[in-house]
């Protein structure tokens, strides 16, 4: 009897150590590891919410210290902070929105050290025309893989990624850990790396390569690799571009609203979209996130807990992120902001979709230590 408990406490653990959540790096930091497993545990129940380029600017103002547009509406701060890294490539001194490297950093450290959660894009420039990540007259990702015409630049530039995510260290000198989401949107056509000029297998393989040799030789071990889609209707959709469980941890996909007619159809696709990226998620035994998402200058007094709110309730996400609140963009001449601010149409309601218990802002997450196990 006895022996036959034993072989039953055998099984059972090595049975939970195959379904550990377990990052795709296995020499990544303690409190990279720490980060994924609390994620994963606080996904259960809340969901963070997140902002892009929350702290650097916002509608009417740019790099105040302190000041944030959510901090303004509801007096806490995002739980989640986005940036990107675009134009890092080029060892520019400000990123593609203008959002100086230097400052960046700062406000990472300042978010990392209250318990928050960093998340980086890349809207890298075109590598084969020097034109922009919305240039896609090329077959890029063809010309930046091994034996490419442009690989040797490409490393180039992934050396000048891995500078700056290396350069992102706690007060003890620890890295920080960061949610990795490059080659974003990849079923879109406007991104170099999307859809129209980049095959299934280049992308997988540009993907293989970036993790390799941003972990094998630069050996950054503070990365959690975020797949990002969007537009899929189906399971195989979703993992057509997939690039492999060894080499991803977070599934992820963005989507927008656009119009106020679009309400119903957004709050369809997103179930549908959450659908399917919750149950490969939790099949997979990975994490998933709604990575971006938001309605433009939000024309909808209610829409955060009438069209976002009734969109997410049902699915255990990390987190939802709505994308940077630029104001005014004089190259439009258009308002070009996701989140509210002081005042603004959907602030009030804002405020109600602030008091839901299941999402979370800085200062209920600062009251875990995500970055520790216990
Ligand atoms: C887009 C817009 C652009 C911006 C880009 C990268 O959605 O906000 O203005 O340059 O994201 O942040």
């Amino acid at each position: 009897m006895k022996k036959i408990l034993l072989l039953l406490l055998i099984a059972t653990s090595s049975h939970c150590q195959v379904y550990a959540q377990e990052l795709s790096n296995k020499n990544a930091t303690k409190a990279t590891k720490a980060l994924y497993q609390n994620l994963h545990k606080l996904s259960k129940k809340q969901v963070l919410f997140g902002h892009q380029d929350d702290l650097a600017y916002g509608v009417g103002w740019k790099y105040e210290p302190g000041k944030s547009d959510i901090k303004e509406t509801v007096n806490d701060y995002p739980a989640v902070y986005g940036w990107d890294l675009g134009k890092i490539e080029h060892q520019r001194e400000k990123n593609l929105d203008g959002v100086p490297f230097d400052k960046m950093r700062e406000y990472i450290k300042t978010a990392h050290q209250k318990g928050a959660v960093i998340t980086i894009s890349w809207h890298a420039d075109n590598p084969l025309t020097n034109g922009s990540s919305w240039d896609t007259a090329h077959h890029t990702v063809k010309s930046i893989l091994p034996n490419g015409e442009k690989h040797e630049i490409f490393k180039t530039w992934l050396d000048r990624v891995s500078v700056f995510l290396q350069s992102l260290k706690n007060a003890k000198g620890e890295e920080i850990p960061v949610l990795f989401r490059p080659f974003h949107e990849l079923k879109g056509k406007w991104f170099w790396w999307g859809r129209n000029t980049t095959s299934p297998e280049e992308y997988k393989a540009i993907w293989r390569f970036t993790v390799n040799y941003l972990q094998n030789q630069k050996k950054l071990n503070n990365l959690i690799w975020v797949y990002n889609t969007n537009e899929f209707d189906n399971e195989n959709e979703f993992l057509e571009s997939y690039p492999g469980d060894d080499v991803v941890d977070v599934l992820s996909f963005d989507q927008y609203q656009y119009g106020i007619e679009g309400k119903k159809k957004f709050i369809n696709t997103v179930k549908k979209q959450l659908d399917i990226t919750t149950k490969l998620a939790t099949e997979k035994n990975k994490l998933s996130a709604f990575a971006e998402t938001g309605f433009e200058n939000i024309p909808d007094p209610s829409w955060w807990t009438g069209t976002l709110w009734p969109a997410i309730k049902d699915y255990p996400i990390s987190y939802v992120l709505v994308w940077r609140n630029a104001g005014y963009m004089p190259s439009t001449k258009k308002m070009h902001y996701y989140a509210p601010y002081k005042g603004q149409a959907s602030a009030k309601d804002f405020k109600k979709f602030y008091q839901n218990k299941k999402v979370w802002f800085e200062k209920m997450l600062s009251t875990k230590n995500l970055y520790q196990t216990k």
